[in-house]
């Protein structure tokens, strides 16, 4: 089996699911509250990843107002039969799975059509089209088994494919392999016969793990695979490059190879922050079901610092909902919005998933057009969690300063006024995230932080940093263009950038 190089789509795309059609793949992922929502992400080779499009669009999304960042579009399962693609999806509220939705296109780079609502429980659905035509809905769902945590009940129903509704008795299919937490992100395969259901089990944090259970009718009785957990991480200690490896859907190529997307994090110094990002491992099948990274048990190629993503194209994300900004070249142009990043509404927010652990991200704005705005880049884990350069116009003339919130709380460095043209800028050499602004010849340090501050394991959540623009501005304002937007690997190393904000 030749050595991947992973991640092979990095930043925060949890959830991964894969379907091939002759020999082409595509891959979709969860987007929480991010509009657009579910990239579709195509490829030849499992390796390299093209977006090609989105599930929900403007005309198909599901209002996320009043969603908090992690709640709203969880796990979507992507599969293709007759012609036809499908996604379904849950929409999450507080946690928990609120509502699951059905989508189909002939396209998968779109158009989707409208998602109609399935009567369904829980979260992470899956579809299962078997031989004879019929086609199978699962998802997770709360168990009552003793001591059980979360989701931990996997159960089936047909879906009626011309009315797109389930129908017929429900079936509870299995309560796992490990006993105890979050049995979830279900997905059926036949293989050789024998239907094989692969889940994830132990959180999606560092007891994450995947297993299995095997029926000879597709309907169970299922019996654990008692070799589960097929692939974890959870056991491997704290020096180990991946954690959180779980959440796998499989994949045949056009040469009866089998491959595994899961997803993993890549801490550093114990905290993540690009999110839950997509790893591939091989896979083959025996007499009992199948077997993930054969020979080694782990996720292998994953290099220090790679992959260095800066010239890919942006896929911008909004939160919550699209925001009328336009995008010419390396300029972005905001409308103003007076809603803060702390609010569940739609912001004048727009982002790209920080995707590579050093980065540098540059955005020059004219002071002299900062009206009443609180402009600037940002990088942003939630809305309780987010720091951001930002520019406003102060008694004196227009300034630049750190302001966010770490937690909840407020967070404000010391203002240092700038003049016409100034670059806000965020750096991150992986272990600390620097602020600072370049006004005339000179660069002045506005804050420094460790990168834990903005990590799940620090602030919760589930959904990685995002890093962008924000242009918080009574809506009487004029659009604000942020020029020069640019996203890379850093330059070099920012003097004195530890100086400056303090929490309030
Ligand atoms: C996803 C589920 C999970 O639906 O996180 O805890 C959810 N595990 O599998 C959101 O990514």
């Amino acid at each position: 089996m030749r050595l991947v190089p992973n991640p092979v789509l990095p930043g925060c795309h949890p959830d991964p699911s894969v379907c091939r059609v002759g020999e082409d793949y595509f891959m979709v992922t969860s987007t929480f509250a991010y509009h657009p929502g579910i990239p579709v992400h195509h490829s030849r080779d499992l390796v390299t990843w093209r977006l090609i499009g989105h599930v929900l669009t403007g005309k198909s999304w599901l209002p996320l107002d009043g969603s908090q960042v992690a709640d709203g579009v969880w796990a979507p399962t992507i599969r293709h039969h007759d012609g036809v693609f499908y996604v379904v999806f849950t929409v999450a509220r507080d946690r928990q799975g609120a509502a699951t939705y059905l989508t189909t296109a002939s396209d998968p780079a779109g158009p989707w059509r409208v998602p109609v609502p399935l009567e369904a429980d829980g979260i992470d659905p899956s579809l299962f089209f078997d031989h004879d035509g019929r086609a199978w809905f699962t998802a997770a769902r709360d168990a009552t088994a003793d001591g059980a945590t979360g989701p931990g009940e996997i159960w089936l129903r047909e879906l009626d494919l011309a009315a797109l509704e389930l129908v017929g008795p429900e079936r509870v299919l299995w309560h796992g392999a490990v006993g105890g937490a979050w049995v979830e992100a279900p997905h059926i395969y036949e293989h050789a016969g024998r239907y094989h259901l692969v889940g994830a089990e132990g959180g999606t944090e560092r007891n994450h793990a995947v297993t299995s259970a095997t029926a000879d009718h597709v309907t169970g009785p299922y019996r654990t695979d008692p070799r589960s957990p097929l692939l974890t991480h959870r056991h491997l200690g704290a020096g180990e490059p991946v954690q959180n490896v779980g959440h796998a859907d499989l994949v045949e190529t056009p040469d009866g190879e089998s491959w595994a997307l899961v997803l993993g994090v890549r801490p550093v110094a114990q905290h993540h922050t690009l999110g839950r990002e997509v790893l591939l491992v091989p896979a083959e099948w025996d007499e009992h079901g199948p077997v993930l990274a054969p020979g080694t048990g782990r996720v292998q190629g994953v290099e220090p610092g790679l992959p260095v993503t800066a010239d890919r194209p942006a896929d911008w994300l909004s939160l919550r909902g699209p925001v009328d900004a336009e995008i010419a070249g390396d300029a972005v142009t905001l409308p103003p919005r007076p809603v803060p990043l702390t609010a569940r509404e739609v912001p004048a927010f727009l982002a790209r998933r920080q995707d590579m652990h050093a980065f540098e991200l540059d955005a020059v704005v004219d002071s002299a057009l900062v009206g009443a705005h609180d402009a600037g880049v940002v990088a942003f884990q939630d809305e309780a969690t987010f720091l951001a350069a930002r520019v406003r116009r102060g008694d004196g003339g227009c300034v630049a300063r750190v302001a966010g919130r770490l937690n909840g709380e407020p967070v404000t460095g010391p203002e240092v006024p700038v003049a016409e043209d100034v670059t806000l800028r965020i750096r991150s050499d992986g272990e600390s995230y620097a602020f600072s602004c370049v006004s005339g010849t000179q660069e002045h340090a506005l804050g420094a932080f460790p990168h834990s501050v903005l990590s799940t394991e620090t602030a919760g959540g589930f959904t990685g940093v995002l890093l962008g623009l924000v242009n918080e501005a009574p809506a009487s304002e004029a659009p604000l263009t942020f020029r020069g937007v640019r996203y890379g690997v850093p330059a070099s190393a920012l003097d004195g950038a530890g100086a400056g904000a303090h929490h309030e």
